[in-house]
C-alpha cells in the first residue's frame, strides 16, 4: 500500500523560550490522508534525533514524504531533504508551510514540488491522484497538475505555479478534525507540567487576520477571517481532553475579534474543566467579553502592545493607540486575567528616546510576563520587502535572538543591557500588579 511521510523537522533545543506543541499543520493534512484511504504517519521530532528520523524513514519506506518548513526550521528541512534523498532516492519530496508559501524557489532546488497556503483539500489529492497514476517524480507530469491549490512545480520539464486557496467556512466544516495520534502526548504533557503546572496543547479555532501590521507575515491563512464551526471546535477540545491535556493556547492570530463568536466560545466552553490562552488585541474588547472570558476559564492573554511610543506604533501600522493598549492591558488584568505583552525595541525608523518610552510602558503596566525582540524581518511581511534581504553573515532564523539582521542606528550592546535591565526591575517589583496610582508618569 502507498505511503505517505509527513515530518516535522523540529529538534528541541531547551532554550528557555522555548515552547513545544505538536505540529497541527501535519495533524491537519494526516486527518485528511488518511480519510482518503492513503496510509500516513507523521514524525515530530521535536523529541527525537536526525538518526532517529533516519532509521524511522527507511522502516517505514514512504512514497512520497512531505516536510513542513518556516524560517526557523530552514536549515533542519534542507538537511531531512538531502538525506530522503540519499536514503529513499525513490520517493518524491514535497515541502509546504509558511517559508516555502513565500520562497518556493529556494525548496524546489531540492524538492520535487512545493504546495503554498493552506494545503489541506490539494496536497491529499494530488498524494491520491499520484498513487493512482504517475507514482513516480519523473511522470508527475501525467496527473492533472492544473487542479491542485498552491502547486508549484518547476522541475521534471513542468511549469506548474498555481494561485493559492483560501478554505471558506462551510467548506472548512466538513474537514475531519486534525488526527493527533502520532504524537508522543506523554511527553508534551510532562514539558508543559513541569513548566506550568498544567498540561497545555494548541489548536486553531479561527483562521487569518484582517490588519496589515508592517512586521508581520501571513502566508499561509492571509487577511481573510473564517470561523470554524463551533461544534467542531468542541468535539476537538473533547479529542484533545480524552488525550490527557487540561490547558489550550488558542494560536488564532486574532481570537478576540468577533465578540459574538468569542461570547458564543465561552459560554461552550465553561465548566467544562479546561484552562485557555490566547492572543488579542488592544482594540475591540468591551469589558463584559473579558468578564465573560474570566469565567470561562481565560487564564492569561498574549498582547502585542509592540512599543510605547505612538510614532513607533504607526511606524508598525499596528492601527491602535498607546491608550488603547493600556486600557486592554487593566481591563484583562482587573477581571482576573494575567496579562504577557510582547515588545519590539529598536525598529527601524526609531529612536533610543523611543525605545526608553517602551521600557517605561512595560514597567509601569500590570503585566505578568514581558518580552522584547528586535524585529525580524519575516519574508512576506512588508518590513522584509522595505529592508530587503537580511544580512545573511547572521544567523536570523533563529528563534527570539536580540541581534540585528539590518542595518540599524541603535548601539545593539546598549539595547542588550537596556532590556536587561529592565526584565531585572520587572522581576524585582514586589507585585506582578502594581497599584493602580504606581504608573510612571509619561
Ligand atoms: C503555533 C505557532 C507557533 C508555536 C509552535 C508551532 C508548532 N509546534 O507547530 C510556537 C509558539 C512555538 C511558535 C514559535 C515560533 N514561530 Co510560530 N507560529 C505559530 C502559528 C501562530 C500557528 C501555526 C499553526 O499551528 N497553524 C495551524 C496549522 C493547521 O497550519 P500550518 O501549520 O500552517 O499548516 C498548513 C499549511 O502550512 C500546510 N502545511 C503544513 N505542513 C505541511 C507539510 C506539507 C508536506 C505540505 C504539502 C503542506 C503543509 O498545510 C497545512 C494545512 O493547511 C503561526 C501563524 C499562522 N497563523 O500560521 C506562526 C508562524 C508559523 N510562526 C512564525 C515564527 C516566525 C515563529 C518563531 C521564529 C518566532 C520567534 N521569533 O521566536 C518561532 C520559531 C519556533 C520554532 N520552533 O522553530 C511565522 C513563520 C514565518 C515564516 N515565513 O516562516 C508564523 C507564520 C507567524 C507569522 N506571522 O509570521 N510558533
Amino acid at each position: 500500500m502507498p505511503r505517505v511521510a509527513l515530518v516535522f523537522p523540529y529538534f528541541r533545543t531547551r532554550a528557555a523560550t522555548e515552547m513545544l506543541f505538536p505540529p497541527l499543520g501535519a495533524a491537519t493534512l494526516a486527518a485528511q490522508l488518511r480519510r482518503s484511504g492513503i496510509d500516513t504517519k507523521v514524525f515530530d521530532c521535536t523529541f527525537g534525533s536526525f538518526g532517529q528520523l533516519r532509521a524511522d524513514l527507511i522502516a517505514y519506506g514512504p512514497d512520497i514524504v512531505g516536510v513542513y518548513s518556516m524560517v526557523s526550521l530552514t536549515a533542519n528541512t534542507l538537511r531531512v531533504a538531502e538525506m530522503v534523498r540519499t536514503s529513499l532516492p525513490q520517493a518524491l519530496l514535497v515541502a509546504g508551510g509558511p517559508l516555502p508559501t513565500v520562497f518556493p524557489r529556494r525548496y524546489t532546488q531540492r524538492f520535487d514540488a512545493v504546495f503554498r497556503g493552506e494545503a489541506d483539500v490539494a496536497f491529499p489529492h494530488f498524494c491520491r491522484d499520484y498513487f493512482a497514476g504517475a507514482a513516480s517524480p519523473a511522470r508527475m507530469g501525467d496527473l492533472p497538475l492544473d487542479t491542485y491549490g498552491g502547486l508549484f512545480v518547476p522541475n521534471h520539464g513542468l511549469h506548474v505555479d498555481n494561485a493559492t486557496v483560501h478554505h471558506g467556512e462551510s467548506e472548512l466544516a466538513t474537514f475531519p478534525l486534525p488526527d493527533r495520534s502520532d504524537f508522543d502526548h506523554a511527553a508534551y504533557q510532562q514539558e508543559w507540567r513541569q513548566k506550568t503546572g498544567s498540561k497545555v496543547t494548541s489548536m486553531i479555532v479561527t483562521l487569518g487576520c484582517p490588519y496589515g501590521c508592517d512586521f508581520c507575515s501571513k502566508p499561509i491563512f492571509g487577511n481573510a477571517v473564517r470561523r470554524r464551526d463551533l461544534d467542531a471546535v468542541f468535539a476537538e477540545i473533547a479529542q484533545i481532553r480524552r488525550l490527557g491535556y487540561d490547558g489550550l493556547w488558542i494560536a488564532d492570530d486574532t481570537f478576540t475579534l468577533n465578540e459574538t463568536y468569542l461570547a458564543e466560545f465561552c459560554r461552550r466552553i465553561t465548566g467544562i474543566g479546561v484552562t485557555w490562552s490566547c492572543l488579542s488585541r488592544a482594540n475591540g474588547i468591551s469589558a463584559e467579553t473579558v468578564r465573560l472570558m474570566k469565567e470561562a476559564g481565560c487564564r492569561r492573554v498574549y498582547l502585542g502592545l509592540e512599543s510605547g511610543s505612538q510614532a513607533t506604533l504607526d511606524l508598525m501600522n499596528k492601527q491602535v493607540t498607546l491608550e488603547q493598549g493600556i486600557r486592554a492591558a487593566d481591563l484583562y488584568r482587573q477581571a482576573g486575567i494575567e496579562v504577557a505583552a510582547f515588545f519590539i525595541v529598536g525598529y527601524p525608523g526609531e529612536t533610543a528616546a523611543s525605545i526608553e518610552e517602551t521600557f517605561s510602558l512595560a514597567l509601569s503596566l500590570p503585566l505578568d510576563e514581558i518580552s522584547f525582540n528586535v524585529p525580524m524581518p519575516l519574508p512576506g511581511s512588508k518590513l522584509f520587502e522595505r529592508l530587503g534581504a537580511p544580512d545573511e553573515g547572521k544567523d536570523w532564523t533563529r528563534e527570539n535572538e536580540v541581534t540585528f539582521v539590518f542595518p540599524s542606528d541603535i548601539d545593539e550592546s546598549w539595547l542588550r543591557r537596556r532590556i536587561d535591565e529592565t526584565m531585572k526591575a520587572f522581576a524585582a517589583r514586589e507585585s506582578p500588579v502594581p497599584r493602580r496610582g504606581d504608573r510612571t508618569a509619561r
